[in-house]
């Protein structure tokens, strides 16, 4: 406990030393502003995320990310199979939170077979899904958003990211990239 007390104050001074400002380690009473996720465009890999295998792709020139060298990305296949990536994040009080990000589609698709299922569980609403990106998205990487709304009280959200791929009408593959959790 007193070591615990002592680092503390240590980053307490060091807070005081650098004007407030720290780096993934938000105040107390944090202000609605600011990207809170600590890798938003998967250049640290799965860190921060819940993912499945081989999921975040690391510079592919033939497929480059959306910024950087990373993205993630569930492969098409044409197979029977799932793929998730999900992750949390704490919502102070009277904040709202923006999730923007990006998808690219790569089909061989030309009816609904394969989906990316983006979906969004707040503290005290249901979860739902709030996306359900298919073949049609483009080969252009476009931007999505959705918000969480305020409350009074601190919440967290979960954002998932669920891939569906059924067999056998061709395969879709989505990229994901610069996943920003933004607070307002
Ligand atoms: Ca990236």
């Amino acid at each position: 406990m007193k070591a615990f007390v002592t680092t503390a104050s240590a980053a307490a001074l060091l807070l005081l030393a650098t004007g407030g400002v720290s780096q993934g380690q938000p105040a107390a009473d944090a202000p609605c502003a600011g990207q809170i996720h600590a890798n938003p465009g998967f250049e640290h890999g799965t860190t921060g995320w819940t993912a499945g295998p081989r999921i975040v792709v690391f510079g592919d020139a033939t497929r480059p990310a959306h910024t950087g060298h990373a993205y993630a990305a569930f492969a098409g296949l044409d197979v029977t199979r799932g793929d998730l990536l999900r992750t949390t994040v704490t919502v102070p009080a009277n904040c709202d939170l923006t999730v923007r990000f990006w998808v690219r589609t790569t089909t061989t698709e030309t009816s609904r077979g394969d989906y990316l299922n983006v979906g969004m569980a707040v503290t005290g609403i249901p979860p739902k899904t709030r996306f359900s990106l298919a073949f049609d998205g483009g080969a252009q990487w476009r931007q999505y958003s959705m918000s969480t709304g305020t409350a009074t009280t601190e919440r967290t959200a979960t954002v998932s990211f669920v891939a569906s791929e059924t067999a056998g009408n061709g395969a879709t593959a989505f990229d994901v990239d610069d996943a920003t959790f933004t607070l307002s």
